[in-house]
């Protein structure tokens, strides 16, 4: 529900926004504000001060000032930059994937699962490949939950596996069959050198190799997951930060009824 607050635009506020030429805002409208950190491999002296100055206009900020100075070790130094960003977005032209069904709450979810599908549906979930990082899928699926969300095991029509973290796409696949899966979930977190992509590529492409990926509503999620990277990927949705089991569990059981799986 939102009224009131929410229901103005800043274009109310302040006449001079135009959304077309949308950029950041610090203290008064279109100034740009924003401030970067990052690190130089650098010692921490005004040379390398200057060095952060100029990439910080060569990365579009005009005035940077570099408010934060911080040695991380001998050669290395860690930066915070303030300035104004020179660049601007046509905000009005922006189209963005989404996915479209409206989120249920938990018992909303049951009692679809009771009245279309007519039985218990099985969840499983899994941090695959190298990555070690279980919060997301803890996130999704325990009990508990996560920010006021309770987690999938907590639903009383699904049955839940969460295999943990650093799990092989072929033992996934294992025992998806074994516990006659219907909605599979990866988690990815790390994302250096492309490795999220790598790995959710090997599962869809082993899921197709051994004729199982119309079977499963495959689904990922992670820091840097977008529903369109998941789609292009290969899977049914993609869910980030702010999604929550609910949004996930609604997905779920309307695309296994959208699929007529029973
Ligand atoms: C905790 C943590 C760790 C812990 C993990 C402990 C654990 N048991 O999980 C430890 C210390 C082990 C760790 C290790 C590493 N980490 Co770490 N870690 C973090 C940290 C601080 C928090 C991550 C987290 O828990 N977020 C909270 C959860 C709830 O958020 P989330 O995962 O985004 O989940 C939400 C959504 O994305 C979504 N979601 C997530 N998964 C799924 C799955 C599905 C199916 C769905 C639907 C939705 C969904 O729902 C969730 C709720 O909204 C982040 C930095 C940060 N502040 O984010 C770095 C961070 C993720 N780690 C990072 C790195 C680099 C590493 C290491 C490689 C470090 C190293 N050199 O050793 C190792 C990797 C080890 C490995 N093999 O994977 C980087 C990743 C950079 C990148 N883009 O690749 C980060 C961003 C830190 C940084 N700024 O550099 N890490």
């Amino acid at each position: 529900m939102s009224s009131g607050l929410y229901d103005m635009s800043a274009k109310d506020f302040d006449k001079t926004l135009d959304l077309s030429l949308l950029k950041p805002y610090g203290d008064t409208m279109n100034d740009g504000k924003v401030q970067l950190s990052f690190t130089l491999p650098v010692p921490n002296d005004e040379r390398g001060m200057e060095a952060a100055r100029l990439l910080s206009k060569q990365m579009g900020v005009s005035e940077p000032n570099v408010a934060y100075a911080r040695a991380l070790d001998k050669a290395f130094t860690f930066y915070v930059v303030y300035g104004s960003c020179t660049h601007t977005v046509d905000y009005t032209k922006i189209q963005v994937q989404t996915v479209q069904d409206e989120t249920m709450e938990m018992e909303e979810v049951d009692a679809y699962i009771r009245e279309h599908i007519g039985r218990k549906i099985v969840v499983v979930g899994a941090s695959t490949g190298t990555d070690a990082h279980t919060v997301g899928i803890d996130a999704i699926m325990n009990r508990k939950g996560f920010a006021g969300h309770y987690g999938l095991e907590r639903y009383e029509m699904i049955e839940g596996y969460n295999l943990g973290s650093q799990v092989l796409n072929e033992d996934f696949l294992r025992k998806a069959e074994e516990v006659h899966a219907d909605v599979l979930l990866v988690s990815q977190t790390v994302t250096q050198k492309n490795i999220h992509i790598q790995n959710l590529t090997e599962l869809i492409e082993l899921a197709e190799a051994e004729g199982v990926r119309g079977k499963y509503v495959m689904i990922c999620g992670g820091a840097r997951i977008t529903h369109e990277l998941a789609k292009e990927l290969g899977f049914d949705a993609g869910f980030g930060p702010g999604k929550f089991a609910n949004d996930v569990a609604t997905f779920a059981v309307k695309e296994m009824v959208r699929r007529g799986m029973k």
